[in-house]
């Protein structure tokens, strides 16, 4: 059985966070997280993009191997829509299922698909039977294997109701998702809750609340909830943290001045391992 199937029997909710490469993995792992989710947006920035699909399927396979070597935690993989085809989605899911991902998500909009927060762009959504093609071929593509597939819909992203993310997440169902993920930005919170009541029982259900900060873990579990994603949070800290702690460097230009902000080499080297003190970890199993 697969992870999300897994979690949904338990009757249990797992706490996953957003991640982009083998360190940040680490310290998700080591924090006490249950899995991570690699994510476009994260990818992206880590790499000063857009998060507009101008990240490739190689270069993301590369970080889920990156990641799978850092971090023994089950790893769900933001495809975003496939990079364009169904040939490449399928292509894609098949490299990343290769390459240790326990769940791959694919979402709803045409290429080159813009992020969900992006809110003045256009968010286009790819036709419901288009995408359900998309989803039968990237299910042939991981036949035999564990790797879920996680079916996302942008219908409350893009502003087409209720109604429309409901059927769209039975018709992603009905195509052969495992899961169900219906993403919520600020527009659709009045929404959400009664739209995962209405698909909560089809499937392991997938939620990311940016949007739904305020949320806690027991409120998104009792919404129908089987995993909470903290999609972004680990390059929100960068962003933030790095900018203080080089604006007070350059201010003040002597190492003293943020030491007591930066973690010590000692920490650095547990997080990495050190090569004096026997295993490095994630290079030797
Ligand atoms: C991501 O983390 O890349 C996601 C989630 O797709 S979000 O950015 O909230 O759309
Ligand atoms: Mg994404």
């Amino acid at each position: 059985m697969g992870y999300l199937a897994s979690l949904k029997k338990a009757d249990t909710c797992a706490l996953a966070v957003g991640v982009h490469n083998g360190i940040t993995a680490r310290l998700g792992e080591r924090c006490g997280f249950d899995a991570l989710w690699l994510s476009s947006l994260e990818v992206s920035a880590s790499m000063a993009l857009p998060d507009m699909n101008l990240i490739t399927m190689t270069e993301v396979a590369d970080r889920v191997r990156e990641i799978r070597r850092a971090s023994g935690l089950p790893l769900l993989v933001d495809a975003d829509n496939g990079y364009g085809s169904d040939e490449l989605a399928a292509r894609s899911a098949y490299e990343f299922a290769r390459s240790g991902a326990a769940g791959v998500c694919l979402e709803d909009k045409v290429f080159p698909k813009r992020n969900s927060f992006y809110e003045d762009d256009e968010q286009a959504l790819e036709d419901t039977q288009r995408f359900c093609h998309r989803l039968r071929a990237v299910r042939s593509a991981l036949a035999g294997s564990d790797t879920e597939i996680i079916a996302r819909t942008e219908a409350l992203v893009a502003d087409r109701g209720p109604a429309e993310a409901i059927r769209r997440a039975r018709a992603y169902r009905e195509a052969g998702a495992d899961a169900l993920f219906v993403q919520v930005t600020a527009r659709g919170v009045d929404a959400y809750r009664g739209v995962l009541a209405e698909v909560r029982d089809l499937a392991p259900i997938v939620v990311v609340p940016t949007a739904l900060a305020t949320w806690s873990l027991g409120d998104l579990q009792a919404a129908g909830a089987s995993v909470v994603i903290y999609a972004n949070a680990v390059i929100r800290t960068i962003v933030k943290t790095v900018t203080e702690v080089l604006t007070d460097l350059r201010a003040e230009p002597r190492l003293a001045t943020v030491e007591d902000d930066i973690a010590s080499l000692e920490d650095l080297f547990d997080v990495t391992g050190h090569p004096l003190r026997g295993k490095v970890s994630g290079v030797v199993p």
